[in-house]
């Protein structure tokens, strides 16, 4: 018996092995959800790790349109200077644009961290006009 349980670790030491080494399509991704509001970003969570595999579910629970974008925060300097939606688009590491989201609309996305991000590098945000202003992003952190 004893010896049967020691090969049975073993067995389950190189399977997770095998599993951590043949990388995507055997990791499940883990779940984020995301709530937009007027005008707020509620996410299930705000700290993620490099290499895992996240699927978000957005969901519109506001009454106009919003969007979702994951990139850098702006500082008041790129507000002031109202750039322009492009610009926005090539900062951002994803979005969602404000005509996926519809009011009562639900959108999602996969999205693998490649890079670690301390606080203050990366956020989630809204940049419908105005909305950011009126507070529609959220910190986030990513660690390796
Ligand atoms: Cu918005």
């Amino acid at each position: 018996m004893f010896i049967f349980k020691r090969l049975f670790i073993m067995l389950s030491a190189v399977g997770m092995l095998l599993t951590a080494c043949s990388g995507q399509g055997t990791v499940a991704p883990v779940e984020v959800t995301i709530t937009l509001t007027e005008f707020g970003i509620e996410p299930s969570l705000t700290e993620f790790k490099t290499g895992v595999p996240y699927h978000f579910v957005v969901t519109n629970e506001g009454a106009v349109e919003h969007e979702i974008m994951i990139m850098p925060p702006l500082t008041e300097d790129d507000m002031g200077m109202a750039m322009d939606m492009e610009e926005l688009d090539e900062l951002a590491l994803v979005m969602i644009e404000a005509s996926d989201l519809p009011v009562g609309g639900t959108a999602s996305f996969d999205y693998t961290f490649t890079e670690a991000a301390p606080a203050g590098a990366l956020e989630f945000a809204c940049h419908t006009p105005g909305h950011y202003e009126a507070g529609m992003k959220l910190p986030i952190t990513v660690s390796p």
